[in-house]
């Protein structure tokens, strides 16, 4: 398989020619020239300049389920595909980091903040979902998994945004009560908002694209893959969240792409949490006046408390524990040599994108 680099470069290459499609589209359907030059601003600006993670997953689960290298046209539509995860990413994140305040993101002020911008955000953010379905109409109309792809992209939208719904509410801006977060509001938090769009998608959909079937037999066992799929990653989604809000606290800014907001937003994180179980009554009490203050002496003062609690290290052992329980979860899918059924280099390629990662 060819190296990290040269595969992004690839999937990287076919953003081009996806982004040219997206373009004409809306020129053709008439619209004037200042309208097709901000659509691709809003592309250029908001689409390509990620890690990638979640778009290269589905060419390189595509590529596993396979079982060897991807002619030009199966790369192209398992691009498609990436690229459409990463639409959808770029769609959610536009409007999350509206709705969080947030300042920057990808080491750029957030798109809503951008000059001349500002609230039609909001609209270039839908633009952004629709896009999705019109690469989907035009490229996979005829295939026999096209209501599959519709449904999967349209369901995994769904429940990204009650993820968000619970996420908001659970954070509201004029009323911090700490009683109200647990672990386990955190853990149906982040399995709805991140773990389903980031996770299961990609992989799915690569199922999908390969003719995976709802269930087969294995060594006399019935097995139904995308069941067996969304038992390994929705665990590896949870975990990937559990780094994302760690990192809100811990990871310089410059290093990050963007400045955390998860204290002053009185977000329900992993961070709060854990340090919720094992706080003194006075830290709880600096706790209760300072988080969720839009004030960064509060926010500091919060930091401080996490440090003297040792999150550090908890999240290190926290890091070190769910690797072996989730290399333990993927070592127990059963795998055979057949076409069509899946393999457990699928997750474990997933895994290894995001251990230890520090952006
Ligand atoms: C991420 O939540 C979830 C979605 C659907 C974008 P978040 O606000 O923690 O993300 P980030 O830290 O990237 O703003
Ligand atoms: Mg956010
Ligand atoms: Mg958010
Ligand atoms: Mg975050």
């Amino acid at each position: 398989m060819a190296d990290k680099a040269a595969k992004r470069a690839k999937f990287e290459a076919a953003w081009d020619r996806i982004r040219q499609e997206l373009v004409s589209g809306i020129a053709d359907e008439g619209m004037p020239k200042d309208a097709i030059d901000w659509f691709g601003k809003n592309l250029d600006y908001n689409v390509p300049g990620g890690k990638l993670n979640r778009g290269l997953s589905v060419v390189d689960t595509a590529e596993i389920l396979k079982g060897s290298t991807l002619d030009d046209d199966e790369y192209y539509k398992a691009a498609i595909l990436g690229w459409g995860v990463e639409l959808l990413q770029a769609f959610f994140l536009v409007s999350d980091d509206i709705m969080d305040s947030s300042i920057t993101r990808r080491g750029q002020p957030c798109y809503y903040r951008a000059p001349g911008i500002g609230m039609i955000a909001i609209n270039d953010s839908f633009m952004l979902e629709g896009a999705i379905y019109y690469l989907l109409k035009k490229h996979f109309r005829s295939t026999p998994y096209y209501v599959d792809l519709l449904e999967l992209f349209h369901d995994t939208t769904y429940q990204t945004e009650m993820g968000q719904l619970i996420d908001l509410i659970t954070a509201p801006e004029d009323h911090v009560d700490l009683d109200k977060f647990s672990l386990k509001k955190h853990s149906l938090i982040v399995i709805y908002k991140t773990a389903y769009y980031s996770f299961y998608l990609p992989v799915a959909l690569a199922m999908y694209m390969n003719g995976v079937p709802q269930s087969y037999t294995l060594e006399g066992k019935t097995v139904e893959p995308y069941k067996a799929a969304l038992s390994i990653l929705i665990p590896l989604g949870e975990y990937f969240q559990i780094q994302d809000d760690f990192l809100d606290f811990s990871a310089p800014p410059e290093v990050l792409g963007k400045i955390g907001t998860d204290i002053l937003d009185n977000k329900c994180s992993w961070v709060i949490n854990t340090a919720l179980a094992v706080v003194t009554p006075d830290q709880r009490a600096v706790l209760d006046a300072n988080y969720g203050r839009k004030d960064s002496a509060a926010e500091a003062r919060v930091k401080e408390v996490f440090e003297a609690v040792g999150i550090r290290e908890r999240y290190a052992k926290y890091e070190a524990e769910v690797y072996e329980k989730l290399n333990g979860l993927i070592a127990a899918i059963p795998e055979g040599p057949e076409r069509g059924t899946i393999k457990r280099e699928i997750f474990t390629s997933f895994l290894e994108k995001i251990y230890k990662r520090s952006k």
